[in-house]
């Protein structure tokens, strides 16, 4: 039996619910006597319940025992991509449409560090079209200089050259051709290294592209992704290569795709141009998106690095102040 698919709750309970009482179905979890459904608040859709059936069964609408989720909130990676040991941005990942940042890779890690960043991505663009580790004097001295993890991708293509980074203190290493290409050589990684091996897919017009985004392919990323589900990879990167470095937004359907496809979490990347582009990923966090990698928004000053961790950050400021909804409303 499906139940209704609107629920609302006891008006005893509004006072403490932050305003919200009208419940929609989203999803079901657990079995038997733990079954319980999960459902949004129809005026904000992040705000979840997790409500054991039987208690709906009884008709007893709000009782204690409910479990609220954990508010969504997401990461934010500065992404410094290198080319001749510069820091630049591609638009469309295309190699002859650059934009020069900084000459300085290891000041502007220590910038974003600074403002609050948590984790760096780094990607070796000479190594990604080339195949050869290109940019590593600047890759070394930025893990060696900042005291937040970093990860790297970018001409990763065999298993010494993954195990030599991670030696040298990157906390992940990104793998996208190698990914694609033998995808048994990722699984053997990430078995040897829990929570360490990333697999990038990058993404044009749905099919997997790969060395520097030269190379199309027929495989769907959604495929890829699945492919990995059980794999102990750490996380999917999804790059949406129309949209990256255009600051035109992120492609929210093809991100859909990609954390419905996948098990492992998947993290953002590519378009993100403003605010409200940061903000429209947050319903997406239930299924799966714990991150998001931002660029040329964030060196051009369009996205201030504290104001967005501020808007989507575990400590959002919209949560600030609110009361807490837990087993305690009766
Ligand atoms: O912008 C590009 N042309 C580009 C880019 N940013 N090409 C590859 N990459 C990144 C991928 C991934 O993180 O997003 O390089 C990594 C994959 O490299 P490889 O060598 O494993 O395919």
């Amino acid at each position: 039996m499906r139940p209704s698919p609107a629920y609302t709750a006891q008006a005893a309970a509004l006072a403490s619910s932050g305003g919200y009482r009208h419940f929609r179905w989203v999803g079901e979890r657990g079995r038997g006597s733990q079954r319980c459904l999960e459902l949004a608040a129809v005026l904000d859709p992040a705000f979840r319940l997790v409500v054991p059936l039987r208690e709906l069964r009884n008709r007893q609408l709000w009782q204690p025992g409910w479990q609220q989720l954990p508010r969504p909130a997401m990461q934010i990676i500065p992404a410094i991509d290198l080319l001749d040991g510069h820091c630049v941005r591609l638009h469309q990942g295309d190699y002859d449409q650059v934009t020069r940042f900084s000459d300085d890779p290891v000041a502007q890690a220590l910038s974003w560090q600074a403002q609050g960043a948590e984790r760096l991505h780094l990607v070796d663009l000479d190594g990604a079209r080339s195949g050869q580790p290109t940019n590593d004097a600047a890759v070394k001295a930025i893990t060696a200089a900042l005291a937040i993890p970093v990860q790297l991708g970018g001409g990763v293509r065999s298993a010494a050259r993954a195990e030599e980074l991670l030696a040298c203190g990157l906390d992940r290493v990104i793998l996208g051709t190698v990914a694609l290409e033998q995808p048994e050589l990722v699984e053997a990684l990430a078995a040897r290294h829990p929570g360490r091996i990333v697999v990038g897919i990058d993404a044009k017009d749905g099919k997997v592209a790969t060395r520097g985004w030269i190379e199309a392919s027929n495989t769907e990323a959604t495929d890829l992704a699945r492919r990995f589900s059980s794999s102990g990879i750490a996380a999917i990167i999804s790059t949406d290569i129309a949209t990256d470095g255009t600051l035109a937004g992120p492609n929210l359907e093809a991100l859909r795709a990609m954390a419905e496809a996948s098990s492992v979490p998947v993290i953002a990347s590519g378009g993100i141009g403003c605010l409200e582009h940061l903000l429209s990923l947050l319903p997406l966090a239930p299924l799966g998106i714990e991150a998001v990698i931002v660029g040329r928004a964030l060196y051009d000053g369009r996205v201030v690095l504290a104001e967005a961790l501020q808007a989507i950050g575990p400590n959002r400021l919209q949560d600030v102040g609110e009361p807490p909804l837990s087993a305690d409303i009766a």
